[in-house]
């Protein structure tokens, strides 16, 4: 096969908020581009991009999947992405392997906030944009509404391309300004013909045609000055001025259309190839620098001779085909069947195949050279998010934060069959998903997955069962409460026995007392006189710490507390430390129990981004679950409440959440301390921690 140079690609993701037609218009480019012989449907599980069985059941994209069709001798690599909010980490990393972006917009449903989020990602990597509305077969007057949203929440001024072209009240294709031509579509088919305008269109085109012309000349000083004084501009000067703007992000284009119907992807087409920069082209403009072994920014040439190297951006295990590890190539060559050099994590592997990808359609390639996007087979110990390179000439590249988890559900395989299987295909899920997270809670012992938000918690589950038979039950995962003492006491702790020859004897006194919050646990021996030999005293620590694991008040670890053990009494012959700890654990509880015990709270930091409408509501909610509103702040025209609140009233807050701000809404949190719990909440928990058999272990 003949491979393409990196002058001649054109490596683009599409991304938008769920439900914009971006799966839809990746369907309908592969059908302009004779990749296909006819447009898949999402609704019925039928597109190239959505062929995951958990896409095919959601009617939906979610994960990001990488298409390559070629147009005008250009090789493209469209990557799909997906739109919802909790898997936005997977169209995040996408945007890490492309030189530019489609944005799909649709009239119906505006510019949400999982967009919003991403055009962040997008500003700061600098990717050049195109802007392509759709759903424009349906009856819509909201054009302008959406150029008015792009101003305000891109911050872009889009300069239409394209628009649509009707004809006795019938959709027949589109306008393309550039080119003053209608392109006319046959509807759901691949054919087109590019036909002379009518005079009604050529009104609409010529004036068009003249903005156009006037933001190609204001982006490129010559070609300003020739059109001010007069000059024609050529088709190649117009093209070279948009070129211009396109890559340095001052201009946004927008094409009309329809996915559904694939109407509109011809000027779209012609856009990525002819104003979207090639690899090359990107690293003059964009340049994406990597780190070297002395920590120095470095830049390798996108050229094919240059020392290789390469980001792996996704992860893919099938429990039959094994891994497959997307990566873009940033420089060199790397042949298929190599030992490469893995330089974030500092270790060698064999690479197995390499594979060009459309959808689940692998092609195996001898060789992928700079610019270019592949996939490659078995590697065993690299993850997303890795550099590989030529050992001689290492190089890390960055890679973005990915949103953090903030739900979580405590699961249980639903039988003893299952236990393997969950822990194993949890493990794999995590290589592929670097924003699910999965750990043993020490405290409750519990197994605890964490994820974006429901319905990626749902989509793990789903898979864990589709892909390796594991079932479990799910419940909301138990709060990790602490207790603490607020008081000093003193206690002594007793433990004689007497049982017919060796006898058993220990006694110690000890002092408790609070320390500051985070400090955790403190022993000192004060003991003077050998009233207990000095042996004898880690045996009393011992037992101290093993009496902390469940305090007195819930059967909660107890933290944040000094111990001195100071007096106590031994026996020459009974003595032993096996005696001297069992003294001390009675010792300790006794104390607890006469030093103001209380419980303590997983507090967190939480940040809410609603849009402003809602944000009223989001306050009251939060204040309504004993959180306590820090900060509040206009970020564009979202708005974002910081708030320290309780754990326990926040665990499932996604879907009130969703209810509150119509699905407009976000949160990301983390532990920030641990609070006492209020005196009327903290009774309740001690009551259901006594009926529970944590309580029951505990005592
Ligand atoms: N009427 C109409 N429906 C569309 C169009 N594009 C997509 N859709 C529908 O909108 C829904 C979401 O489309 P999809 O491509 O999955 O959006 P994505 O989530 O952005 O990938 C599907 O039911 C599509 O059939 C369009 O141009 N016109
Ligand atoms: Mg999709």
């Amino acid at each position: 096969m003949n491979e393409p140079g990196a002058r001649s690609l054109r490596n683009v993701a599409v991304i938008a908020n769920r439900g914009a037609g971006k799966t839809s218009l990746a369907e309908a480019i592969l059908l302009t581009t004779g990749v296909i012989p006819a447009l898949g449907s999402v609704m019925q599980g039928t597109t190239v991009s959505d062929f995951e069985p958990e896409e095919i059941h959601h009617r939906s994209s979610v994960s990001t999947c990488l298409l390559r069709c070629s147009w005008n001798h250009t090789t493209i690599n469209l990557l799909d992405t997906p739109g919802a909010l909790s898997l936005l980490g997977e169209a995040i990393t996408a945007l890490q392997a492309v030189d530019a972006v489609i944005v799909v917009l649709n009239p119906a449903s505006g510019i949400r906030s999982e967009l919003l989020r991403l055009w962040s990602h997008v500003k700061a990597l600098r990717l050049p944009c195109l802007l392509f509305v759709n759903e424009l077969d349906k009856e819509s007057e909201s054009m302008e509404e959406l150029s008015a949203a792009c101003r305000r929440d891109l911050e872009v001024t889009p300069l239409p391309m394209s628009s649509v072209l009707k004809e006795g009240g019938q959709w027949i294709g589109v306008l393309d300004f550039v080119n003053q031509a209608a392109i006319h579509s046959r509807h759901d088919t691949a054919k087109w013909q590019q036909q002379p305008l009518s005079a009604d269109a050529e009104a609409t085109a010529s004036e068009a045609r003249k903005r156009i012309h006037e933001a190609a000349a204001e982006c490129d000083d010559q070609l300003l000055e020739q059109y001010l004084s007069g000059g024609e501009l050529s088709q190649a000067d117009v093209l070279r001025g948009l070129r211009a703007g396109v890559r340095a992000g001052t201009l946004v284009p927008l094409y009309a259309g329809s996915a559904l119907k694939n109407v509109g992807t011809v000027p779209l087409l012609n856009a990525i190839v002819d104003l979207l920069p090639s690899p090359v082209e990107r690293m003059q403009s964009q340049p994406v620098t990597g780190q070297d072994v002395e920590g120095a920014q470095v830049t390798r040439a996108m050229t094919p001779e240059a020392p290789f190297s390469g980001v792996i951006f996704k992860t893919i295990i099938d429990p039959f085909v094994g891994r497959l590890s997307y990566m873009r190539m940033w420089s060199g060559t790397l042949q298929a069947d190599s030992l490469v050099y893995n330089a974030s994590r500092k270790i060698k592997e064999k690479s197995g195949h390499l594979y060009q990808l459309l959808g689940k359609k692998h092609t195996a390639v001898s060789a992928a050279a700079a610019g270019d996007i592949v996939a490659i087979g078995k590697l065993k110990d690299t993850q997303t998010g890795d550099t590989l390179c030529d050992e001689s000439h290492p190089i890390v590249y960055s890679w973005p934060n990915l949103p953090k988890p903030v739900l979580s559900f405590a699961i249980e395989p639903k039988s003893s069959a299952d236990i393997d299987k969950v822990s194993l295909g949890l493990h794999k899920l995590i290589e592929e998903d670097c924003t699910l997270g999965f750990t043993r809670n020490a405290d409750t012992k519990e197994m605890v997955l964490s994820g974006t938000g429901q319905l990626h918690l749902d989509l793990a589950l789903e898979k864990l069962h589709r892909k390796y038979g594991a079932e479990v039950v799910i419940h909301t995962p138990k709060i990790p409460y602490r207790e603490t003492i607020r008081a000093t006491a003193q206690a002594q702790g007793k433990y004689k026995k007497q049982t017919g020859g060796h006898g058993q004897y220990g006694d110690c006194w000890l002092e408790l007392a609070p320390s500051s919050r985070g400090e955790g646990f403190a022993f000192a021996n004060r003991v003077v006189g050998g009233v207990i030999p000095r042996n004898f005293i880690p045996a009393v620590e011992k037992g101290v710490v093993e009496a902390m694991q469940h305090g007195t008040l819930a059967g909660f670890p107890v933290v944040d507390v000094k111990v001195a053990v100071y007096d106590g009494s031994y026996h020459v012959v009974d003595s032993s430390e096996m005696s001297f700890k069992i003294a001390a654990s009675m010792a300790f509880k006794k104390a607890m129990e006469m030093a103001h015990p209380v419980l303590l709270e997983p507090m967190m930091t939480v940040e809410v981004e609603a849009p402003a409408a809602h944000i009223g509501a989001v306050i009251g909610d939060l204040n309504a679950r004993r959180g306590r509103i820090l900060h509040v702040e206009a970020r564009g025209h979202a708005e974002i409440v910081k708030a320290l609140v309780p754990l326990s009233e926040i665990m499932t807050y996604t879907t009130t959440l969703n209810s509150l701000t119509g699905g407009g809404g976000s949160y990301v949190m983390e532990l920030a301390r641990y609070d006492e719990v209020p005196r009327e909440v903290a009774a309740k928990i001690v009551e259901e921690a006594k009926t529970s058999k944590h309580a029951v272990a505990a005592h």
